[in-house]
């Protein structure tokens, strides 16, 4: 018995430590990271109430199953009972799950309605998925570029570069130009495809949401600390499919808003010379 409670304390350990884990252990962490928006930490409180809801349940009908497994096994000159039903006992096993899916159900609706709720939003970015790369286009600021895996992984990932991919930093996780977002602001995105389903997928901020041709996908989220936050397309689109990841910075505002200003002014001669082919026609 000693060694079973020695055995059962040290694995009620392993869990609790796994489950407390830091980033700084990601490679090891099982369970899902809290992220650095609202919608991704209320998803994370979500998912652990209803993992801890799971743990007690667990707990109670394991241990109701194996109290009766070793209370009432076989033995010598025992006899068996003999009633073969319960009404109340199953009244109360059918009401009780039902309360409790109910009471989950409140605050999962919740967080739901909260995800969607895309109203006041600051900034509009339109994301269109290619294959096998990202296009951005901030709606009201007139900048639209693409963003394609980084030279360095895609050089590493030919057949016979000889480049140990271990070697490369962000391998596979790097971009030749980042979606640079404001911190502390609204971003509502509208999310679709030029060619066959993808998804966009940034843990850390709670969102994995597909792009798909024809039609319009829509959401939000605001980043509060400026950092590089890193996804994947999360939609298997073709062959390139693991090559088209996801990298946003974001910056303190006023950062941004010059780095806005560089790019409208990289953009405004190519914007000036289409404006007056169309005036004075071809030369
Ligand atoms: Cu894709």
């Amino acid at each position: 018995m000693s060694l079973l409670r020695s055995l059962s304390g040290r694995i009620l350990a392993t869990v609790v430590s796994l489950l407390g884990m830091s980033a700084a252990h990601a490679d090891w962490q099982l369970n899902l990271p809290p992220g650095v928006t609202e919608i991704s930490r209320r998803i994370y409180d979500l998912h652990m109430l209803v993992l801890w809801v799971c743990v007690v349940i667990g707990v109670l009908v394991f241990g109701v199953m194996i109290y009766a497994m070793v209370a009432f096994r076989k033995k010598d000159g025992v006899k068996p009972a003999t009633w073969d039903h319960s009404t109340t006992a199953e009244i109360i096993w059918t009401v009780i799950p039902v309360m409790v899916l109910v009471a989950l159900a409140i605050p999962a609706a919740r967080t739901l309605v909260f995800i969607e709720d895309t109203r006041g939003a600051q900034m509009n970015i339109k994301i269109t998925g290619y294959q096998w790369k990202w296009n951005y286009e901030y709606l009201d600021e007139g900048v639209s570029f693409f963003s394609s895996l980084a030279r360095t992984s895609n050089v590493a990932r030919q057949k016979d570069s000889g480049i140990d991919p271990a070697s490369v930093e962000n391998y596979l996780l790097e971009v030749d130009r980042p979606l640079v977002l404001p911190a502390g602001v609204k971003i509502r995105y509208l999310l679709t495809s030029n060619d066959v389903n993808h998804a966009w997928w940034v843990l850390d901020f709670g969102i994995k949401r597909d792009a798909i041709p024809g039609y319009i996908n829509e959401g939000w989220f605001q980043v509060d600390e400026p950092g590089v936050y890193r996804g994947q397309c999360a939609e298997l689109c073709g062959k390139d499919h693991g090559f088209m990841p996801i990298v946003v910075e974001v910056l303190p505002k006023a950062e941004f808003d010059a780095w806005l200003a560089a790019q409208q002014a990289d953009a405004a001669p190519a914007v000036a010379a289409t404006a007056s082919a169309a005036v004075n026609g071809p030369q």
